[in-house]
């Protein structure tokens, strides 16, 4: 009797374990499925083949949403009609299905103004873009000096050497897509000074195509800044980079890239790229947005020495294809950026 006792009081104990267990397992599950989702819209000011930084903005904001059972992410494009995108933003906001909508220029914040007064409770997070102080907006904006310093020194250097493409006019070239506050603030100023850095009689040609796409245009405003002896140009126009890049290798001249690492595009040509970490910045972001971090209401700035702006100088296609002379005097000045010697201030946009 005592070991019937003794066995029904382990038994007993035992289920009561295998139940608390139970219980305990199902409230954590429970836990796991009553976690909210997260919804993001990524909207794409323009297309995003082509455009670096909006391919970096979709894969950024994809790793993150790998990481979450309960992060879903939507990618919408705009087009290339600048007009329509308060309205497709609108339409965005007002299904009120997203937690945060994400996009990357520098003109979104201001695109969206009038979407979030209509939306009050609608967050953004806009890259490569700055307006401090906004409740519903978190930016992140790039030191784009930097970025353009470190290939108008290149091109400085280049254009002063004997490479085969060179010649001694001294005369390098910018050609965009528009003109904005981030490119006649940051880009072309920063390529000017790297440029006169090396030798202040560099000058730099600068032309607008008046769009993303028309790379055929971009070619014409190539050849003939190479016809008055232009033999390198920084080229700032999303698709209609590649007429550029055509026509400067067509021609035995130089080009200077700008956002990512594209010299396998053209060996030999592409002699420089700036590259900005935007992959790696909205993953983290974003991670950050989805377990509710991320402070609305501000501004932030990056630089090269926080590991978000940088010049590519390890790839073989660039140490192979630019001279060793060249590549020390460049190895300096980059190196003193990067470790913050050589400042570059970001000016009011
Ligand atoms: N960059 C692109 O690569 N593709 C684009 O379609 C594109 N559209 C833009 C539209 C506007 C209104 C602005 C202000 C910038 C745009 N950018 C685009 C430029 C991009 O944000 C960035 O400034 C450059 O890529 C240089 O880093």
């Amino acid at each position: 009797m005592k070991r019937r006792m003794k066995k029904l009081f382990v038994m007993v104990l035992l289920l009561s374990v295998v139940l608390i267990g139970a219980y305990a397992g199902g409230e954590k599950e429970s836990e796991t499925a009553a976690a909210e989702p997260f919804n993001i819209a990524a909207f794409v000011p323009g297309v995003v083949a082509g455009s670096p930084l909006y391919e970096q903005l979709v894969e950024g904001a994809e790793i993150a949403v790998a990481e979450f059972d309960n992060a879903t992410l939507k990618v919408v494009e705009g087009g290339f009609n600048q007009a329509e995108w308060e309205e497709k933003m609108t339409a965005l906001a007002a299904g009120g299905e997203y937690d945060v909508i994400i996009s990357s220029n520098p003109s979104m914040p201001f695109v969206s103004m009038n979407v979030a007064k209509a939306f009050p409770d609608q967050k953004f997070i806009f890259f490569d873009a700055y307006l401090d102080g906004h409740p519903q907006f978190s930016t992140h904006l790039y030191n784009q000096v930097e970025q353009s310093y470190f290939l108008g020194y290149l091109a400085g250097l280049v254009t002063k050497s004997k490479m085969a493409g060179a010649n001694p006019d001294l005369k390098l070239g910018m050609i965009v897509a528009q003109q904005y506050p981030a490119l006649d603030k940051m880009m072309r100023p920063g390529f000017e000074k790297g440029a006169k850095a090396v030798d202040p009689g560099i000058t730099v040609d600068f032309r607008v195509i008046g769009n993303w796409y028309d790379a055929n245009k971009a070619a014409d405003l190539a050849n003939a800044m190479f016809d008055i002896g232009v033999d390198g140009i920084i080229t700032i126009c999303g698709g209609a980079n590649q007429g550029v890049i055509n026509a400067a290798k067509e021609r035995g001249k130089y080009v200077y890239f700008m956002d990512s690492n594209e010299y396998h595009q053209a060996p030999g040509t592409i002699l420089g790229c700036g590259v900005l970490e935007q992959t790696k910045l909205v993953s983290e972001v974003i991670r950050e947005a989805i377990l509710g971090n991320v402070e609305y209401g501000k501004g932030t700035i990056y630089h090269a020495r926080d590991g978000y702006v940088d010049f590519i100088d390890s790839d073989p296609l660039y140490t192979d294809n630019v001279p060793a002379d060249i590549q020390a005097a460049q190895k300096k000045v980059v190196d003193s950026i990067r470790k913050g010697e050589l400042i570059l201030e970001v000016p009011e946009l």
